[in-house]
């Protein structure tokens, strides 16, 4: 019996005390939140190099990116286009992207994101992907917070998390104060900057809400707490515990509280007589036309040689094609190996392109022969760079499924690139790598 009428039980049966304490709680969240962002955008970086190398080989594989800009100033448009493919050897352990939404990924809201497209459709919504498909995608973002950022485009995949693809440094100039995000309503309103748009209606209702509820707590507060009340429960005396005053106090906020919701929800409808909720639903989006697959690649073997830092790979390549046709890049994990023997998928790497994500010592091809019309041979790449250990790719050879994943690009005498995906198990060694090759 005791038990049942402690002080905090007490309040717990107010359900208004519930709904105010919720809310402060929503507050306090909201406020640590803010200041993770806050953190985390003074340390610029989102951890891309903490992702396990499955998540970054084998889901997702990005190329052909771009970015419209790298100087940029409050307000201006930065355009971030390019092609995803969703990986063919998906990891078992990961849901497959039924469902992903596409999105950036940076130090927090420095950009406002304005469009985006896949496959030239508008993604408002998520959309589901083909494991082993094509897709093009365009964002169209504004220069928000002075400053200089990393931004990716990234997906976020249901089940799985955000997975990035390549990041371009960007520098932001000149004032947030600048910041302005006009817009059209449906109705024909015009907004002129969304950013601040119904703020101050915001404010109002959070400062109204803190406000009662910090009224209740220090109603609360301002008597002998703890001991003294627990003695008087413990001398049976409950009745002194709470007043008639307390009775009108939380008969009166509960029915404020009840009046405000209710007033405040017929105030916003006659303020605001059409609005659309928030689309949940799931946009369908085609993959692009599927290509012939002009090389068939099986992986014969596949080595990480630890302290050489090295990836080497031999490859049974078939050319199904009726062109000549050279290795120019292995791409995987965001990082471009590329063939610096070879003109063409040299001439794919644009000059503003990241260099960060381009190692330098690039793809080494053994014998690096041609591969003629309908042939099958042997090849060995070798993409060797201190960029496994500081991308922390190295760590696959911690992985409990130890598989890699890239794609390979071909191009024949005309400078056509031919995409092949390639997959399979990789063995590391400690020593001595290159006695087995
Ligand atoms: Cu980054």
């Amino acid at each position: 019996m005791m038990k049942n009428s402690t002080p905090s039980d007490r309040t717990n049966s107010k359900p208004w005390s519930i709904l105010i304490a919720g809310m402060k709680a929503a507050t306090v969240a909201l406020s640590l939140a803010a200041g993770v962002v806050g953190l985390a955008s003074s340390a610029q970086a989102h951890g891309e190099r903490n992702q396990e190398p499955f998540l970054r080989m084998r889901t997702l594989h990005w190329y052909d990116l771009k970015w419209s800009a790298s100087k940029l100033k409050v307000n201006d448009e930065l355009v971030v286009t390019g092609r995803v493919r969703a990986f063919e050897d998906w990891p078992n352990n990961l849901p497959h992207p039924m469902s992903v939404f596409l999105s950036t990924a940076g130090p927090g809201s420095v950009m406002a994101k304005k469009e985006s497209y896949v496959n030239e459709m508008p993604v408002l919504q998520s959309f589901g992907m083909v494991n082993g498909r094509e897709y093009e995608f365009k964002l169209v973002l504004q220069a928000r917070y002075p400053g200089r950022y990393h931004i990716h485009p990234s997906l976020l995949v249901n089940g799985a998390g955000p997975l990035a693809g390549p990041g371009s440094w960007v520098e932001v100039s000149g004032s947030v104060d600048d910041f302005v995000y006009p817009l059209k309503t449906l109705t024909g309103e015009t907004i002129p900057n969304l950013a601040t748009y119904g703020m101050g209606t915001v404010l109002a209702w959070q400062g109204l809400w803190g406000f009662i509820a910090l009224a209740w707590m220090l109603w609360w507060l301002r008597r002998p707490l703890l001991m003294p009340r627990h003695l008087a429960l413990l001398r049976g005396r409950e009745d002194l515990l709470i007043t008639k005053a307390d009775k009108v106090v939380a008969g009166v906020i509960a029915v404020g509280t009840i009046a405000l919701v209710y007033g405040g929800a017929h105030w916003a409808e006659k303020k605001y007589p059409m609005t659309l909720p928030l689309q949940g639903g799931r946009a369908v989006v085609d993959p692009l036309p599927e290509a012939a697959r002009s090389v068939d690649v099986k992986v014969v073997r596949a080595v990480y040689d630890v302290p050489g830092r090295s990836m080497r790979m031999t490859l049974e390549l078939k050319n199904n094609s009726d062109n000549v046709l050279t290795v120019g890049e292995f791409t995987t994990a965001n990082l471009r190996f590329v063939n610096k023997a070879n003109s063409a998928a040299m001439a794919a790497v644009p000059a503003d392109y990241p260099s960060d994500i381009v190692p330098r010592s690039g793809l080494v091809v053994e014998g690096d022969k041609p591969l003629a019309p309908g042939e099958t041979a042997r090849v060995t790449l070798d993409a060797t760079d201190a960029i496994w250990e500081l991308e922390r790719l190295s760590a696959l050879i911690t992985d409990p499924d130890n598989r890699f994943g890239g794609l390979l690009f071909l191009y024949d005498d005309k400078g056509t690139r031919h995409i092949s995906p390639v997959y399979g198990a990789i063995v590391p060694h400690f020593t001595d790598a290159n006695s087995h090759f």
